[in-house]
């Protein structure tokens, strides 16, 4: 491949890719659509600015500008949640995180959190992740019974486990935390509340989700999914954290932060703030609740009978007996991108998982209305019972055999 095909490759597959975000459907629930502003401050000429350390200190000279970016974007963060410090400069949601936990925690302390596979995130504990490698995590579960969290087994196994900090919030758990409880039971052990709303933010800012503040201690959030901004994260806190994750971000994890993205995160709160951004959140809600109705009206299994959130999760083998990674790809045949998502207490293995998570926030932002998506409801009703017909998923004790 000579130097000019490896240019064309590469913007043509832009090119494509911009293509498969126009014309495709897109119902992954972590995903979402930037606005030209965030896009244009994402590419900005800022990204070629160095400033390690923050506005009026730092390592660098001619931070002028930046300086006023990032004043401007803590200033809104703190605005949009409520909080009394904010740090925009976490590079990704796990890394703030981490950033979290260093900050607050020696190796080895007790954390608790959602359990992966019912929700929770890889950098919540999973063993695989730093998280779960440098510290102690405990989990609590959601019922066998109808996948909700279980608040008395949480406040039991915080008494007995007394974790540093309870942590709250999930990939793909579609109800809201109830952040009071969790408050009242992170009192009774002395723990710092934890909220990550990497998900649910956009719901938050826009008054669809109740605040997180001030019941809880710190929060951290991802700035792309709901919240329509640029790829990245923010910290939001009580003010008696901040000298403690000023320094945990720069220089305990982080080394420069990206200008242009803080910029863009600036843009994106500040849209938070209008109107037209609470009635873009109101359709999303909207949109999957209709969705998850629509499915459990023909008798089709919702993981927790529903959802609060902008997403749901079929559970596809117990409705049409396919698995999550066979109806991934049949909807992907079709231009429809969604992802195989495990159920609590699933059967199948991880790699096939018995559900999809079907979220509505891209779509949301291109302009689709509920009867949008009750439309493409059907569709997806008919290719799966198709498929389910066609090419039943084998049970998942074959799977264990194949071993
Ligand atoms: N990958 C994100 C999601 O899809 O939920 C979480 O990091």
């Amino acid at each position: 491949m000579n130097l000019d095909e490896i240019r064309n490759r590469i913007f043509t597959a832009i090119e494509n890719e911009e293509k498969r975000q126009h014309e495709g459907v897109n119902l992954i629930a972590s995903e979402n659509l930037s606005s030209d502003d965030v896009r244009r401050a994402a590419g900005s000429m800022l990204a070629h600015k160095y400033a390690e350390g923050y506005p009026g200190k730092r390592w660098y000279g001619g931070c002028q500008y930046v300086d006023e970016c990032e004043e401007i974007a803590v200033d809104l963060a703190k605005k949009v949640f409520g909080a009394q410090y904010a740090n925009v400069q976490p590079h990704a949601g796990a890394i703030a995180n981490l950033i979290v936990y260093t900050a607050l925690l020696s190796p080895g302390d007790t954390i608790m959190s959602l359990l992966l596979n019912q929700g929770g995130h890889l950098s919540h504990g999973s063993p695989a992740n730093i998280s779960g490698k440098l510290y102690n995590f405990v989990h609590y579960p959601v019922k066998e019974s109808d996948c909700t969290i279980d608040y008395d087994e949480m406040e039991r196994l915080a008494l007995e486990h007394k974790p540093k900090i309870l942590l709250g919030g999930a990939s793909s758990y579609p109800r809201e935390f109830d952040w009071k409880r969790m408050r009242q039971i992170a009192d009774k052990i002395g723990a710092i509340l934890m909220a990550d709303v990497a998900h649910t933010a956009g719901l938050i800012a826009a008054g669809v989700h109740k605040p997180v503040f001030p019941d809880v201690h710190v929060m951290t959030t991802t700035t792309h999914k709901t919240l329509r901004g640029p790829r990245g994260a923010l910290i939001c806190a009580q003010e008696e954290f901040e000298k403690k994750f000023q320094s945990g971000n720069f220089p305990g994890i982080q080394g420069g932060p990206f200008m242009h993205m803080i910029a863009a995160k600036a843009l994106a709160l500040r849209e938070t703030l209008t109107d037209e951004f609470r009635e873009y959140q109101r359709e999303v809600l909207a949109s999957s609740a209709a969705m998850a109705k629509w499915f459990i009206d023909r008798g089709k299994r919702v993981v927790t009978g529903g959802t609060d959130c902008h997403f749901f999760l079929l559970d596809v083998y117990a409705s049409y007996g396919v698995n999550g990674d066979q109806a991934e790809k049949r909807l992907m045949e079709d231009n429809i991108a969604v992802n195989k998502n495990g159920v609590a207490y699933d059967p199948m293995p991880i790699s096939k998982t018995s559900g999809l998570r079907i979220g509505t926030p891209f779509m949301c932002s291109r302009g689709w209305k509920t009867a949008d998506f009750l439309s493409l409801a059907e569709q997806i009703d008919k290719t799966l019972t198709t498929l389910g017909e066609s090419d039943p998923s084998p049970s998942p004790e074959s799977f264990k055999k194949r071993k």
